[in-house]
């Protein structure tokens, strides 16, 4: 067969880095970083450079897994996979119709553009037959930077990033890129762009953990976790008593409310703020002076400010700062990105008719909690399967996610998922909440199948668009379904059709045909107005390639149909295996990105403001001895690669991290084993006392506890750490946006 080499974009994170694969025989013989990639340059890391690992694993499904009686799985072919779905997903349809079915995606759904671009086409389908809700782990994640998104800037995907290539001042809050490479933020090798800004002026990482972000920048801020939310107030309430609120002529007729949230910010003074978040009072008027001081100052947070108590007015008192400092849409501050691509994603929800957003339009079933764009908490999903009643749900289908490890409540989760009437998995894995499924299809892996990066470009900091072939023709069937046919075939199932007779093809006509419709309908988006039969007679191919096509063309760079001569297409953007770099980062762009009612940036919004009387209370709380925080370590991702064997090479990594003073308290020591224990739960993990965590606080990774029955994972299966959401408890959540707190848990700890 000889060797071949393949330009391909790692799917794994978000920093999209480009990957020389060379294939030798049939086999990933070696990983390289792209030079020549016009976004990463050549940037890598060890998760990319295991691809191969990963395509190769014994352990990924190639074929459908039923689940027998006994609870073990077989594999079978596809017609018998498709009528095990139809036996256990009819029956509950006939009874309770489709409100009786949910479903959870997952995070590799962002990362996967076959699943991107038709998972819509399932929810669609569900939610036009009565479906409640669907989960996801938005809601463990950045939803409270959607809500503060389309409240201030009109859109859920509709936030700034920070300029890394000229800000001089960065302010991080609860991110590690060191680990994650960037999150709402997609930056080639953002750890030398952080070390340009460092050399610029500063970084400074406001975090209860000294991460190797931290160690990096020019501060670390411990901080008790829960609390950026009052930091950010005080330094507010610093920049406003010293007259250091930046009114820059670009921003001054663009903004409304920010004189009332400055106003706002009184109470909180920084020796009111002092105690509770553990930063004393000129420390925080420093850091106040030294963002007001600078050219360029920025702040920037994620899911530590996001999946948190006070997520929302922590998320958003980052965008008033950036506003405050006059940064926002300023050029080496706050800017707004320009995606290559126009997904339907991008354009405000059909559902959320009027002008602005409403919340909280319907209610979940068991706890009554009000949606939040659409979603409940995801910890709410366990009660509605298990709480008996009308409504009750009794079907579950999951597409690539791992509830049974990534969400609150965990425990309660799993006995859940055992009880279910039907549950269906699109998923590569047999692994802790798949070992649940009557039947499991698998996808393919990310070198079987094409892929285009459309939603992080959104938050990446230079417009770039790149597209990957598939490297390998599917095995051990080259025909053998893609993930995108497999939601197809599922969502015209739930009509009546049997799962086995779904005519696919069909389907995928009138699902794009219907969204080309549906937005050439409605206003302000970049279909507005098109028409829909001359759009659809001149797209190419079929399915997803189909569908990237419509997304280019439509872009910023696109033909428009011949609107645009020389604009982009797919098969344009194919002829350049090495991406093609479009735009600069750079400020200017609020008037074409912001969507709000006013058409400004809306700064006062009730549902966001209503919350603060809930942190001015936080300031009166006792605290607790030690509280719980989660990390993520570079060579892990969520939940999945521990099957990975170069990845799992070296020390164990899922360890209780322990100030030594804690430890000296408790009596417990690296090496040995301690319990932690919530209102929720307890698990046994081995102690790491290090003084990188602050004192009062631990940090658990989040993703591990393998090694369960029914799993097929042999590498994760012999490390299996503990899993931290068995601790996470489901009702300790930040408000506004329905988000749970996975930071700032009160927990015990004991030797074992
Ligand atoms: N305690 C705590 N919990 C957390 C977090 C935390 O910080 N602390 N973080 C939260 C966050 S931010 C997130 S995003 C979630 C993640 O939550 P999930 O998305 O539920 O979990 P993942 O671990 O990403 O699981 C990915 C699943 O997709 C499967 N998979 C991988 N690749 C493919 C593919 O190409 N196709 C298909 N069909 N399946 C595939 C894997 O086998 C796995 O089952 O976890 C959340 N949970
Ligand atoms: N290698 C790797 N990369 C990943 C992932 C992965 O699992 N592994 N997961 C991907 C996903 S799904 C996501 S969402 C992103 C997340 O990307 P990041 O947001 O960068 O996530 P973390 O690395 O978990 O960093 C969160 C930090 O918040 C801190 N923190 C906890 N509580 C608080 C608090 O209350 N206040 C403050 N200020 N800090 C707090 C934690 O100590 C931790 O250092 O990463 C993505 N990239
Ligand atoms: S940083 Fe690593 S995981 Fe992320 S895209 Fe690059 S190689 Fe892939
Ligand atoms: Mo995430």
């Amino acid at each position: 067969m000889g060797s071949t080499e393949h330009l391909v974009t790692c799917p794994l994170c978000e920093a999209m880095c480009g990957l020389r694969i060379g294939v030798t025989d049939g086999h990933v013989s070696s990983v390289r970083p792209n030079k020549d990639d016009v976004w990463s340059a050549g940037h890598i890391c060890p998760k990319g450079v295991s691809i191969g690992q990963l395509h190769h694993d014994p352990d990924r499904l190639r074929q459908p897994m039923v689940r027998r009686p006994d609870g073990n799985h077989v594999a079978v072919s596809w017609d018998d996979a498709y009528a095990e779905a139809e036996r256990v997903l009819r029956p509950v349809l006939d009874s309770d119709g489709i409100r009786a079915l949910t479903v959870y995606i997952g995070n590799p759904v962002a990362h996967n553009s076959d699943l991107a671009s038709y998972i819509g086409a399932l929810l669609g389908f569900a939610q036009a037959g009565g479906m409640q809700g669907y989960y996801s782990p938005g809601t463990v994640d950045q939803w409270p930077l959607n809500v503060v998104s389309c409240l201030l800037f009109g859109g859920m995907w509709n936030g700034p990033i920070p300029d890394l290539y000229r800000a001089d001042h960065l302010m991080v809050l609860g991110a590690n890129p060191a680990a994650s490479q960037g999150s709402m933020l997609s930056a080639p090798d953002i750890m030398s762009l952080l070390k340009d800004v460092k050399a610029r002026g500063a970084v400074v990482v406001v975090d209860p953990r000294r991460t190797a972000t931290a160690e990096r920048a020019s501060e670390w801020v411990p901080i008790q976790p829960g609390t950026d939310a009052l930091l950010l107030f005080a330094i507010l309430r610093t920049l406003g008593e010293n007259g250091w609120v930046r009114k820059p002529d670009h921003l001054r007729d663009r903004v409304l409310g920010l004189d009332e949230v400055v106003a706002l910010a009184d109470q909180f003074t920084p020796e009111r703020v002092a105690a509770a978040t553990g930063i004393e009072a000129p420390v925080i008027r420093r850091l106040a002076h030294d963002l007001a001081h600078a050219r360029n100052p920025v702040v920037y947070s994620r899911i530590g400010g996001c999946a948190q108590e006070f997520g929302t007015l922590t998320t958003w008192l980052v965008f008033v700062l950036n506003t405050a400092l006059g940064a926002l849409d300023r050029t080496g501050g706050a800017v707004f990105a320009k995606p290559p691509v126009w997904v339907p994603m991008f354009g405000k929800p059909p559902d959320q008719d009027g002008a602005g957003y409403r919340f909280g339009r319907f209610h979940s079933r068991v706890r009554k909690a009000p949606e939040v764009l659409s979603s409940f908490p995801v910890g709410c999903l366990a009660e509605e399967i298990d709480t008996p009643g009308d409504g009750r749900i009794r079907a579950l289908i999951t597409v690539a996610g791992n509830p049974a490890v990534s969400v609150p409540g965990a425990g309660r989760l799993a006995r859940a998922l055992e009880s279910l009437d039907a549950m269906i998995s699109i998923d590569n894995w047999l692994n802790e909440t798949t070992r649940h499924a009557h039947v499991i299809f698998p996808g393919l892996s990310p070198l079987e199948h094409a892929h285009i990066d459309d939603l992080y470009w959104i938050y990446a900091v230079a417009s770039c668009i790149k597209h990957s072939e598939a490297v390998f023709d599917p095995q051990p069937d080259p025909h053998r379904p893609h993930e995108w046919e497999l939601l197809l075939r599922l969502g015209g199932a739930l009509f009546g059709t049997p799962v086995a007779d779904v005519d696919v093809a069909a389907l995928d006509d009138l699902y794009t045909a219907g969204t080309i419709a549906t937005f050439a309908g409605l206003p302000n988006n970049p279909l507005t107005g098109l028409d829909a039969a001359t759009v659809m007679a001149a797209l190419e191919g079929n399915g997803p390639q189909r569908l990237a096509d419509l997304s280019i063309r439509v872009g910023p760079w696109g033909d428009r149909f011949g609107e645009r001569p020389g604009g982009l297409t797919l098969a344009e953007v194919k002829r350049h295996p090495n991406g093609l770099r479009l735009e600069e980062l750079a400020g200017g762009r609020l008037d074409e990105t912001v969507t709000t009612p006013s058409g400004k940036v809306e700064l006062l919004h009730d549902h966001i403001t209503d919350d603060i009387p809930r942190l001015v209370a936080r300031m009166d709380r006792t605290r607790p001895e030690l509280v719980m925080t989660s990390r993520r370590h570079l060579r892990s991702n969520n939940s999945w690669l521990h099957n990975v064997p170069t990845l799992m090479k070296g020390r164990d990594r899922c360890t209780l991290l322990i100030h030594p003073v804690d430890a000296a308290r408790i009596g417990v020591s690296t090496g040995a084993a301690a319990e932690v224990s919530t209102t929720e739960g307890a698990i046994t993990v081995p102690v790491e006392v290090s003084d990188e965590i602050t004192p009062g606080v631990v940090s658990l990774p989040h993703g591990w506890g393998h090694g369960l029955s029914g799993t097929q994972l042999d590498i994760a299966n012999a490390h299996p750490g503990v899993n931290n959401n068995l601790l996470n408890p489901t009702d300790v959540i930040d408000i506004p946006s329905n988000t749970h707190a996975l930071n700032g848990i009160p927990c015990q700890i004991r030797p074992v």
